[in-house]
């Protein structure tokens, strides 16, 4: 009887025992899960951070914008300088600018929707509505042509620019920064 007991004790503890082992085993993986997601977070803050600052090194007097024949800007965010900023813009497209011609607009945020609409009716000056929310525009491009947008007059703040030739925007939209 005497025996059982020590025996019974005995597995008791070591069931305990080996709780408190696994129990602890298991803690201790929680915690490297939560360290290498951490780790991976902050990995990600750092991309994030190292791509606003790129961006802000970036900040110049000069930009350039390409377009071609698959309707895309070859970037979707500028960033200039205030008080000298300018934008070229290239058509490096080979199809007929009656198919597939492009612009540059620059509008406030709020005054991209109503340009747009405005720009649809706008055919016979390609593209541009007489609005005075187009703060800046270039000509119509053909393919191998190029123009540049003069900037320097506009006030920091964040603007969108888009292409208005009809159902380009959509695919054609960026946000300019001037600082
Ligand atoms: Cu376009």
């Amino acid at each position: 009887m005497a025996r059982t007991s020590k025996w019974l004790l005995c597995l008791t503890l070591t069931t305990v025992l080996s709780g408190c082992i696994f129990g602890s085993k298991k803690e201790t993986t929680t915690h490297e899960n939560h360290a290498a997601m951490k780790s991976k977070v902050t990995e990600i803050k750092d991309t994030a951070s190292a791509e606003v600052a790129k961006t802000a090194a970036n900040a110049n007097c000069d930009a350039e914008l390409t377009a071609g024949d698959k309707m895309q800007y070859n970037t979707k965010s500028l960033s200039l300088k205030q008080g000298c900023g300018k934008i070229t813009l290239k058509n490096i497209g080979k199809a007929p600018k009656v198919a597939m011609g492009h612009n540059v607009l620059v509008v406030k945020e709020a005054d991209y929707a109503a340009t747009m609409t405005a720009a649809m009716s706008a055919r016979k000056t390609d593209f541009i509505p007489a609005s005075e929310k187009v703060l800046a525009y270039s000509k119509l491009l053909g393919p191998g042509e190029e123009d540049t947008l003069d900037l320097s007059k506009l006030p920091a703040g964040t603007y969108t620019y888009f292409c208005s030739f009809p159902g380009h925007a959509s695919l054609m939209k960026g946000v300019l920064t001037i600082k």
